[in-house]
């Protein structure tokens, strides 16, 4: 029993066994820089956790808060002066680390987790606890969990990561919204587009306009049915925190001047053709829009905005301007009228004067515009953000032309289209992106000018809702594709790897179980 015992105990803190493989280390997204060590750092219920600052304290709160959720274990911190099988978190001001740098060192007595900002330090513990499988439906209280001797110095290769989620066409709770920005949070995703409005329903309380919600959050289904939903101020700043906790910027969506039949339902009277409209029931592209020719217009614009940024901190506010058909305007009166007053030639002209003083609005609240790409065709300035959508091609013009771009191409990042064979997958938009090629797209092409390769911010997944009812379909449309866009995000192209991805993932699904997650599990399938 002697010997059993001292070899255990050899074992324990043994430094010369096995050297360790850099396979064991599977973090998704890839860290920029992994060095393998010399023996293993045994993580069990004894590790306690050291923090050498506030705000260091403040993520080791929040951590701890989370686990004892997802885990029901409970971090400890040190208490006395321990120096073995601790775990130290530290932010330091002073380091010449980037805002979401962070550097791990785990030798076989401690880990380390070092960087200069909060969100640094957070993304370290994200890194942390996919080695330590603490979300994991593998993980268990009292195992030990062998960590190998690795130093991890780690940065994004895009600051912008995002997902978008339309809640216009289908509603989803804050819940359901909370729940994928805690998630996605793990896998570094930092910023969520909430797409609040559009044809089909109006999702947000605004309180000078309260029939956008009595109206125009209530649509009247074929069947005659009532589909409605709304978010109230409320409910809006929860889920702002949550995110905000998590280092997730939230970037609210008001579309205009098309995609507005759920403000025209309530307030008619902001169309060029003053009739009754109803909220639309069905999907595609509205002719109704807001009409650019009044005044009422832009205060309209201007009354929602200011409330919205109450709610909304962040400095950037998504104001659509995509798919904007233009016969209303053709057909009015005080569109012509300004357009002789201004000179504007033509229609697309009117909307580059509309978006441009929708900027100025924007800019009044310290905010500034992101747009879809159709906000070139008339022309906005170069302080607005392009969201390329409709392929890469606008991007690349935008970002040669000195404009900052979000690489959004529906041919790779659209995550309502199928991802499988499409006679057995739930019914998707059309369109079909296997992971594959979800991983395989690079957001800065090379046809961007060097120097100008720097407006490329990042990429974003986008789900449209028309034909997803339910929070579990967005989930198996969303699992795993969002990922491998998280890593494209992140992780420098170089190292980047489709099929050391796969393996990763195998890691990573035990954490997607651990969060009850409806995820697709990608098979060699599809149409052929
Ligand atoms: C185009 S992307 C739209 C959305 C639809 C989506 C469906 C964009 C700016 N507009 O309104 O939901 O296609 O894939």
């Amino acid at each position: 029993v002697l010997i059993i015992f001292i070899l255990m105990s050899c074992k324990k803190h043994d430094t010369s066994s096995t050297k360790p493989e850099i396979s064991q280390i599977n973090v998704l997204p890839k860290p920029q820089n992994i060095e393998i060590g010399e023996g293993y750092f045994y993580f069990n219920n004894q590790t306690s956790f050291v923090v050498k600052d506030e705000s260091a304290q403040k993520i080791l709160d929040f951590f701890s808060e989370k686990i004892k959720i997802t885990s029901g274990y409970t971090l400890k911190p040190a208490t006395t002066n321990n120096h073995d099988n601790i775990i130290e978190l530290i932010t330091d001001n002073n380091l010449s680390f980037g805002e979401e740098e962070y550097n791990l060192s785990v030798t076989s007595h401690k880990i380390t987790i070092k960087a200069k900002t909060g969100q640094g330090l957070f993304y370290g513990m994200q890194t942390l606890f996919q080695v330590i499988p603490l979300y994991s439906s593998a993980f268990t209280k009292d195992n030990t969990y062998k960590i190998p001797a690795v130093t991890i110095q780690d940065a994004p290769q895009l600051k912008w990561r995002g997902f978008h989620l339309d809640v216009s066409r289908h509603f989803f709770s804050t819940g359901f919204i909370k729940k994928q920005l805690d998630i996605l949070s793990i896998f570094k995703i930092n910023k969520f587009h909430w797409h609040l409005t559009d044809d089909q329903g109006w999702r947000i309380e605004i309180k000078k306009y309260p029939e956008l919600v009595s109206t125009g959050s209530v649509r009247k289904e074929n069947d005659g049915s009532l589909y409605k939903g709304h978010y109230t101020q409320e409910e809006i700043k929860e889920v702002v925190n949550y995110a905000k906790e998590r280092y997730i910027d939230v970037i609210p969506e008001f579309d205009v001047p098309g995609h507005v039949m759920a403000v025209l339902a309530a307030y008619p009277e902001l169309s060029c053709e003053s009739r009754k409209y109803e909220v639309r029931n069905l999907w595609g592209v509205e002719s109704a829009i807001l009409c650019p020719g009044k005044e009422t217009t832009y205060e309209f614009i201007d009354n929602v905005v200011k409330e919205l940024s109450q709610l909304f901190p962040y400095q950037y506010f998504h104001m659509g301007g995509d798919e904007v058909p233009k016969v209303q305007w053709e057909n009015s009166a005080q569109c012509q009228n300004l357009k002789n007053k201004k000179g504007l030639k033509n229609n697309e002209e009117l909307q580059g004067y509309f978006m441009k003083r929708v900027e100025k609005i924007l800019a009044k609240y310290n905010k500034k515009m992101i747009g879809w790409d159709e906000v070139m065709d008339g022309g906005v300035t170069r302080a607005t953000t392009i969201m390329s959508w409709q392929g890469e091609e606008a991007g690349i013009k935008a970002a040669n032309n000195g404009h900052d771009v979000i690489m959004t191409p529906s041919k790779y990042v659209y995550l309502n289209f199928y991802q499988g064979d499409y006679k057995a997958e739930p019914l998707a938009f059309g369109g079909y992106i296997t992971l594959k090629d979800a991983y395989t797209y690079n957001p800065v092409p090379h046809t961007i000018k060097e120097e100008n390769r720097k407006h490329i911010l990042g990429l974003q997944g986008n789900m449209w809702s028309e034909y997803t009812y339910k929070g579990k379909t967005i989930e198996y449309l969303l699992y795993p594709r969002i990922l491998a866009l998280a890593e494209t995000g992140w992780t420098k192209t170089q190292n980047k790897n489709f099929n050391d991805f796969l393996n990763r993932l195998t890691h990573i699904y035990p954490i997607l179980d651990k969060y009850n997650v409806n995820y697709h599990i990608p098979l060699p399938e599809g149409p052929t």
